[in-house]
């Protein structure tokens, strides 16, 4: 694990932020845009995508996401990692419409969960729908996990062929109503996985550190962003998310992970890489 090749994701505006707590907080497509190419500049070969509409609302307008998808690959090559979460209580079909524009990666969140006071709902139903859509048209899920027992679900749709054998997973921890981010959880869930799984860790507000720099340990891969996080130290709002991507790529230099190129990222994630989207 040591030398092995990091992949850092940022996440860089997420659904549920507004500029009243994350004044940097990008939200037209033109700061979007801005946001992953210094994103990728500073380290990042994925960008977690949620779009915002023009009264900076969350939004999974296809038109949206294909200016701003059109926009990031205007200024800089990376995979572009589309949201179907959404924001708590977007319907299934707003959820499955940007996957219309064929990204080369969509999130896949694995379990219905208490999100703070409201309810994300990712019934069997849900997580079919679109694992088939994603499925039918070559689009790498992320699994999104946010308590075990999402983790050990996933087996069952690998056996029914709704999921692919080799997967890829994001293990999103701290958000309340879901797993801690804790260490030993983070081990817990770990040492489920067969080797041959790849996995990253995206940890809430002030756990963010600790846990993306246990992940660099222990041979996983980290996401970062205002998503998850708006702080860069105590009291300390992030100046933007390249500050946050480029402090892991510090941290990563020290601890010997050599930062991946977004070529390597697909390679590793089992991307095609003649498919150029
Ligand atoms: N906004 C959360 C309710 C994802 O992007 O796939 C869901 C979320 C997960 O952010
Ligand atoms: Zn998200």
């Amino acid at each position: 694990m040591v030398h092995s090749p990091l992949i850092i994701t940022c996440a860089p505006v997420g659904a549920e932020l507004t500029r009243d707590i994350c004044p940097a907080l990008p939200l037209s497509p033109d700061e979007i845009a801005l946001a992953a190419e210094d994103a990728v500049s500073a380290g990042a070969a994925i960008i977690h995508l949620h779009v915002r509409d023009k009264d900076g609302n969350p939004s999974q307008s296809v038109e949206i996401f294909d200016k701003v998808t059109t926009k990031i690959k205007n200024r800089c090559d990376c995979i572009i990692q589309y949201s179907t979460g959404g924001a708590v209580g977007s319907p299934l079909q707003k959820r499955l419409d940007p996957l219309v524009l064929n990204p080369e990666m969509a999130t896949l969140s694995m379990g219905t969960m208490n999100f703070g006071a409201e309810i994300y709902e990712n019934s069997q139903k849900t997580i079919t729908a679109l694992a088939t859509i994603m499925q039918e048209k070559n689009i790498r899920p992320e699994l999104e996990i946010f308590d075990l027992g999402m983790l050990e679900s996933v087996q069952r749709y690998v056996k029914n062929g709704v999921l692919p054998e080799k997967y890829h997973l994001d293990f999103v921890l701290g958000v309340p109503g879901g797993m801690a981010a804790t260490i030993s959880n983070l081990v817990l869930l770990t040492d489920r996985l067969d080797v041959s799984q790849t996995w990253t860790v995206a940890a809430l507000g002030r756990f963010q550190l600790p846990m993306t720099a246990h992940a660099i340990a222990m041979g996983g891969h980290v996401r970062v962003g205002f998503e998850d996080n708006i702080y860069f130290r105590r009291g300390e709002l992030a100046e933007s998310n390249s500050q946050l991507v480029a402090r892991i790529t510090r941290l990563a230099g020290e601890l010997e992970r050599p930062v991946v190129t977004v070529a390597e990222a697909r390679d590793i994630l089992g991307l095609a890489v003649t498919v150029q989207r």
